[in-house]
């Protein structure tokens, strides 16, 4: 047998270099680049392997979370089709990327980790940033990661590789168990030389299969669809990643069956088509809301039906409303009680497709939907028109991108007041162009995110929307952008601290408690909420944060000025930063609930009147088991 002598880092980066995906005709590479920050752990074995290739770029970032951020981005842009690779050092630095990680397994995205472990000889115990343990040497931090993996190994010996490589790639390639791969590379081992056979590097083409359900579930939905009086579609992330968006429009250009999107899923059906009820949920338009309380089928294809899909299992009222779930995953297709469309999205849309040739929704419907739908455009041409005295509301704001960007532009976003309000308001140009990370929800991924997005996409407007919360949480990935001559727009919004936290407090009666960014006034009992003083505002210059960073900025007083600076951006060449001051109490109207508990008995008669109001939506959950 021919064998080939490598140290283990050396071997897991040829194979990685080795490994395709075959989409769309042709084989691809299926790794786009590698992140990192050395240190110990990993300079003399995952960083000396990459250096002495040419293969496999390698990027330089500033830390380890926003690194992972951005090969989440860069996969769900790219539906999932490639990935990168992050590697971490030990300790301090592997723990760093545990919350990105988390969040690209709830996402279902696939991330290779590579992360430094303390020495499997044990011989130095305790190594630097080592974990101690009296009961076990078998024990380090990167066992925090075990839970939030959809597959971890341990390499402690160097043959391990031939059995543990081919299962990354099954898991990152997997549809249905994707997430966050780690390989825990001990120090020492990484360095360690062995002879590998040949054949581990040996070029692999892999293909994602698509699966298909059994006939009987197809024709049985069939039946369901037609015995309907008010079906309605939830499209939800996995009409992306399996590029089913064609499959749907065919689908409900034939059956006039109208179609609500989640946040993963907003983009499958373009904005203005008449189907398009728009956001389904907590953050729902007002059509989407109403139709979903009165359907009598929810056809929920790709989605996991998280809490803001099912406004807390409150959307769904129709006593004899009925589910079909079309999903790859097990998981998620038995949700609901529905009738398990076990399947590759697009694959049963065809199917369906042919079976449902002759069938049409009633007339009513479809023109009810069409008043809707046109309802709804007005409402957010009022919301985009409208002009708040002294500062903008974030409203208008969006409404200020949206009208700028090209077609392929794609707007980023992940947490606070924002997504809920893009969610509602953003006319979708391009089924790419709207990029929510709502699956954690994790401050700080906006422009780690974006410069993911850019990778994967270098001749595509990125437009990074972020609060002034997310941004002081994570933005040194502006220097990466600038380093790697991958421009991003950031529009930043300054309101003074957590304005959507703060509106959610007010409406659990606890006002704004612990919200807004302002200096301790002891007396005036500061609270950090509403009845703190203007005077007592903190004034960070974040517009000369991003300056120092290297960003080109543009500074807003008003609607006027963002609209000039928006333009303006366009013909600068490098990461732009437009600084825009928002109405911290100017809110976009919601339709619909979302379950967050409120104190059973308290001091305040606030939230005694909020409980109240809470016990009332309870009554409207239902479970559908
Ligand atoms: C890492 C992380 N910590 C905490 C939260 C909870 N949280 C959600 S939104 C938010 C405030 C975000 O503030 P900002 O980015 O300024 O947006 P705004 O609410 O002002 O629109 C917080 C603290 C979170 N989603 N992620
Ligand atoms: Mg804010």
């Amino acid at each position: 047998m021919n064998k080939i002598k490598l140290t283990v880092a050396q071997a897991i980066i040829k194979y990685i270099n080795n490994q395709y995906i075959y989409t769309n005709g042709v084989d691809r590479k299926f790794f786009g680049g590698c992140f990192g920050i050395l240190g110990h752990g990993n300079v003399g074995g995952i960083g000396q392997a990459i250096q002495e290739q040419k293969e496999l770029k390698y990027y330089q970032c500033r830390n380890e979370q926003s690194m992972v951020h951005s090969a989440a981005a860069y996969a769900k842009i790219r539906n999932r089709k490639n990935a990168l690779i992050c590697t971490a050092s030990i300790g301090p630095g592997s723990t760093n990327m545990i919350t990105a990680a988390a969040g690209a397994t709830i996402n279902r995205l696939p991330v290779l980790l590579l992360a430094g472990d303390i020495f499997a000889k044990r011989n130095v115990s305790p190594a630097l940033q080592q974990l101690e343990s009296n009961s076990s040497q078998d024990i380090s931090v990167n066992d925090c990661f075990k839970p939030i993996s959809k597959y971890w190994d341990r390499i402690n010996r160097p043959e391990q590789l031939q059995s543990s490589l081919p299962e990354v790639m099954r898991v990152l390639l997997s549809p249905s168990e994707t997430g966050t791969v780690m390989l825990s590379l001990p120090q020492d081992v990484q360095s360690e030389s062995f002879e590998f056979p040949s054949k581990l590097f040996k070029k692999k083409v892999w293909e994602i299969q698509r699966l298909r359900p059994d006939k009987k579930i197809i024709e049985k939905a069939v039946k369901w669809i037609m015995k309907s009086k008010k079906p309605l579609i939830i499209a939800g992330g996995g009409v992306h990643y399996s590029e089913a968006t064609g499959e749907l429009l065919e689908f409900i250009n034939k059956t006039d069956i109208p179609v609500a999107e989640t946040f993963a899923g907003k983009g499958a059906v373009i904005y203005n088509d008449s189907h398009q009820l728009g956001a389904i949920g907590a953050t729902g338009t007002l059509g989407a809301v109403k139709i979903s309380k009165e359907s009598d089928l929810i056809i929920g294809i790709g989605t996991r039906y998280s809490d803001f899909t099912t406004s807390s299992k409150t959307a769904f009222q129709n006593k004899n409303v009925k589910f079909i779930n079309i999903n790859i995953s097990e998981f998620d297709v038995s949700k609901n009680g529905a009738l398990m469309v076990q399947g590759d999205a697009r694959s049963v849309l065809k199917e369906l497709n042919i079976y449902l040739n002759n069938y049409k929704v009633s007339k009513n419907y479809s023109t009810e939907i069409k008043k809707l739908n046109l309802k709804w455009d007005n409402i957010v041409s009022k919301i985009y028109n409208y002009r708040n005295p002294i500062i903008p509301s974030q409203g208008e704001i969006i409404g200020a991108v949206n009208n700028i960007i090209n077609n392929k532009d794609v707007v980023v976003c992940a947490a606070g007041s924002l997504p809920g309000d893009l969610h509602k308001l953003w006319r979708t140009k391009d089924p790419k162009g709207f990029h929510l990370e709502y699956g954690y929800s994790c401050m700080g991924y906006e422009i780690a995110g974006g410069l993911g997005i850019k990778m994967a996409y270098p001749n595509r407007e990125v437009y990074v929307m972020v609060g002034d919360g997310s941004y002081l949480m994570l933005s040194q990935e502006i220097i990466t952008s600038i380093q790697e001559n991958l421009k991003l727009t950031i529009i930043l919004i300054d309101n003074q601290g957590y304005k959507s936290i703060g509106s959610l407090s007010r409406s659990i009666g606890s006002k704004g408690f612990g919200t807004k960014f302002s200096f301790r006034n002891e007396k005036k009992n500061n609270d950090f909420g509403d009845s703190d003083y203007k005077e007592k505002e903190i004034k960070v210059n974040l517009a000369e944060n991003a300056r120092s960073l290297g960003a080109h900025v543009l500074e807003c007083k008003n609607y006027k000025d963002l609209k000039y600076a928006l333009t303006k951006a366009k013909d600068i060449d490098k990461t732009t930063l437009i600084y825009v001051q928002c109405d911290r109490f100017h809110e976009v109207k919601g339709y619909s609930w979302w379950e967050v508990p409120i104190a059973a008995t308290s001091k305040m008669s606030s939230v005694d009147k909020a409980y109240k109001e809470y016990l009332k939506h309870k009554k409207d959950q239902r479970f559908y088991n």
